[in-house]
C-alpha cells in the first residue's frame, strides 16, 4: 500500500467554518442518520464509565492493591476505558498542556497554516482523518505530532508559538510515558503474564507514542454531525486529557452510546487495537466518537503509547489454547496504520478485518 502524497480535496478549516456559519452547516459535515448523535437520550447519559484511584497500586494494604489491579482489569474487559485520578501527573502540567494548545488554535490562521499537514505523516494542522475523495467530514481540526521514537520527533514540525509549546509539551510527553509504562505492567500482570511482557512486546525501550490535539469548535447544529467520528485507537493505549468542563466524549457499550462525565485531574484510558490483538481480545478497543457542541469550543489532548511501528505484533504465546486460537495473524504496527490512515475513522471494522 503507499501512502498518499495530499488530500483529495482543498481542506477547510472547521474553526473558519464555525465563525462564518452561524446556523447551520454545510452539507459535508451532515451524517447519515444513523450516525448522528441523539444527544438527549437519557441511557447516554445516567451511565458512566469506572473511575479509579490508581494510590491503591503502591498500597501497602494488600486488600487494597488487590482491589485496584481487580478495578482496572474489571475495565478492560467490560468497558475498555476507565478514568485514572491520583495518577501522578502534576496536575498543574495538565492544565497548562491544555491550556497552551488552546492559545494555539487562537492564534491567526496564517501562522496555523505554515503547519497545516498531509496525509503523508499527518504530523502538523489537520482537518480530516482519511483520504476517501468526497467523505463527509468531522466538525473538528487537530494538530498532530511524533513524540517517540526519537527518530522521528521533528522540532520544525512542532509549533513555535505559543513560545512555550515545544517545552510544555515535551515534559507533559516524558510523563505520560512514564504512567504509560505503569499501566502496561498492571496490564499484563492482570492478564497473567510477566509484568514486562506487554511493554518487551512494544518494542521495551524503544516504542512509538504520539500526540492529537483536538480543536472542536462551536458548532450551530451539533444534532446533525460529529466532532469526531466513532473508531477504535490503532495502537497500544491512549490517554486522554478531556475538557473537564464540556462533555463531548461517548463510549460504545452494547447498542448504546455512554456520555463520560471527565473528572477533575483525571485521565481517561484506553485500549488499542493492539493490545487487543497481544492479549487475543480478552481486552477490547471500544469505539468512541465525540459529540459536537454549539456554546462552547472544546480542546482534548489524547496521547497514543503505540508498539515499535516495525516489530510483529500478534498474540501472546501464552493466551493462545486449544479452545482460544490466536484470533488475528501478525503485523506490525507500520502496515496497520497504514491502512487506517487511508481509511479514516470507520468504528471497529479496521481490527475485525
Ligand atoms: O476528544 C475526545 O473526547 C475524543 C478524542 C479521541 O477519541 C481521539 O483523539 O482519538
Amino acid at each position: 500500500m503507499i501512502s498518499p502524497q495530499d488530500w483529495p480535496e482543498p481542506i477547510i478549516r472547521v474553526q473558519s467554518l464555525s465563525e462564518s456559519c452561524k446556523d447551520s452547516i454545510p452539507q459535508r459535515y451532515i451524517k447519515p442518520l444513523s450516525d448522528r448523535p441523539s444527544i438527549n437520550s437519557i441511557l447516554e447519559t445516567i451511565n458512566n464509565i469506572p473511575i479509579i484511584d490508581l494510590r491503591g497500586l503502591y498500597s501497602t494494604n494488600p486488600h487494597e492493591k488487590a482491589s485496584t489491579f481487580k478495578q482496572i482489569s474489571e475495565a478492560c474487559k467490560e468497558w475498555g476505558f476507565f478514568q485514572i485520578v491520583n495518577h501522578g501527573v502534576s496536575h498543574d502540567l495538565m492544565d497548562l498542556a491544555k491550556e497552551t494548545w488552546r492559545q494555539f488554535f487562537h492564534l491567526p490562521m496564517e501562522v496555523k497554516q505554515l503547519y497545516a499537514n498531509s496525509p503523508k505523516t499527518y504530523e502538523g494542522y489537520g482537518s480530516r482523518l482519511g483520504v476517501k475523495k468526497g467523505a463527509i467530514l468531522d466538525w473538528s481540526d487537530y494538530y498532530y505530532l511524533h513524540y517517540l521514537p526519537l527518530s522521528l520527533k521533528d522540532y520544525n514540525k512542532w509549533p513555535s508559538l505559543p513560545p512555550s509549546c515545544r517545552e510544555v509539551f515535551d515534559e507533559y510527553g516524558i510523563e505520560l510515558v512514564k504512567l504509560c509504562e505503569r499501566l502496561m505492567k498492571v496490564l499484563s500482570i492482570n492478564l497473567g503474564l510477566e509484568e514486562n511482557f506487554l511493554q518487551n512486546a512494544f518494542g521495551g525501550e524503544d516504542i512509538g507514542a504520539c500526540i492529537r490535539v483536538n480543536y472542536f469548535p462551536k458548532c450551530p447544529q451539533p444534532e446533525l454531525t460529529l466532532g469526531l467520528s466513532s473508531h477504535s485507537d490503532p495502537g497500544g493505549m491512549t490517554l486522554l486529557l478531556p475538557d473537564d468542563q464540556i462533555h463531548g466524549l461517548q463510549v460504545r457499550k452494547g447498542d448504546n452510546w455512554i456520555t463520560v462525565k471527565p473528572v477533575r485531574n483525571a485521565f481517561i484510558v484506553n485500549i488499542g487495537d493492539q493490545i487487543q490483538v497481544l492479549s487475543n481480545a480478552i481486552y477490547r478497543s471500544v469505539e468512541h466518537r465525540a459529540i459536537a457542541n454549539s456554546h462552547k469550543e472544546r480542546v482534548s489532548l489524547a496521547f497514543f503509547y503505540n508498539p515499535k511501528s516495525d516489530i510483529p505484533i500478534e498474540p501472546a504465546k501464552e493466551l493462545v489454547k486449544p479452545d482460544k486460537p490466536a484470533l488475528y495473524p501478525a503485523m506490525t504496527f507500520d502496515e496497520y496504520r497504514l491502512f487506517i490512515r487511508m481509511r479514516g475513522p470507520c468504528g471497529k471494522s479496521q481490527v475485525d478485518l
